[in-house]
């Protein structure tokens, strides 16, 4: 049954795949994001009927109150919370790694996204809604220069778990989403470098955003009764590598 989505980090990839697939079934879908032009293209695109789109860093508490407070009417019944917004920042080992981008992943993978569930909970108990977190198979599989984006996403997946714990009997369902590999800025952003993100990707079939967001759709579409907790998909040329041994002599 169609409603309301509230989509964090939709100005590109899963975010914006799953404002076009909510839409096409008829939802109305509220499009959050830093930049304002790429939301601004979905609303042309699906229409402003369907499409209402709010610029904000997940990082600004301040701006979040004020756009929640602002919702128009006809999107004010939020259904659905799609927690998508989070970033993977550098793949340098712990002991390289820049504080800097450890931070602004926690803020971003964590605070954010307790920042707006929280807000949010209110209309989602309501509505008996439901919530689906973006974490990743890194939640549960270490791998090296993982180190704090892994950790942010074990939390996404963990917290998942607990809001169903403390959402008993509200009627409210939580999903922990945590894909593999998915072409998107995913690695342009994480390393800056277009090269790396076209080598990472080459000659292999990653999953694309339209796969993810067909996951997240068929979630939302499930009888009110059926909560999956977890979901973890990879492409078929992505598998597990062993454990690692140092070797003194
Ligand atoms: C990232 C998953 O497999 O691309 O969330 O590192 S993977």
């Amino acid at each position: 049954m169609a409603g309301t989505a509230f989509i964090t980090g939709a100005t590109a990839g899963i975010g914006a795949a799953s404002a076009r697939r909510f839409v096409a079934a008829g939802w109305k879908v509220i499009v959050t994001g830093r930049r304002a032009e790429r939301l601004e293209t979905l609303v042309t695109e699906l229409g402003a009927d369907k499409v209402h789109a709010i610029a904000f860093d997940m990082r600004d508490d301040a701006a979040i109150d004020h756009a929640i407070a602002a919702l128009p009417p006809a999107f004010a019944d939020v259904d659905l919370l799609i927690n998508n917004a989070g970033l993977a920042l550098g793949t340098a080992p712990a002991q390289r790694a820049d504080l800097a981008q450890w931070r602004q992943m926690i803020d971003t993978n964590v605070t954010g996204l307790v920042t707006i569930t929280h807000k949010l909970l209110p209309v989602l108990i309501a509505r008996k809604g439901g919530i689906i977190n973006l974490s990743s198979v890194a939640a549960t599989y270490p791998y090296a220069g993982g180190n704090v984006y892994g950790g942010t996403k074990a939390f996404v997946r963990q917290f998942s778990l607990g809001l169903r714990s403390d959402l008993h009997g509200t009627g409210v369902r939580v999903t922990s989403i945590e894909p593999g590999m998915v072409e998107t800025e995913f690695t342009l952003v994480r390393t800056g470098s277009q090269a790396a993100s076209d080598s990472l990707y080459g000659g292999t079939t990653p999953m694309t955003s339209e796969d993810i967001a067909e996951t997240l759709f068929w979630v939302a579409s499930q009888p009110a009764h059926l909560n999956f907790n977890t979901i973890e998909l990879m492409p078929v040329s992505q598998s597990f590598a062993g454990f690692q041994v140092v070797r003194e002599n």
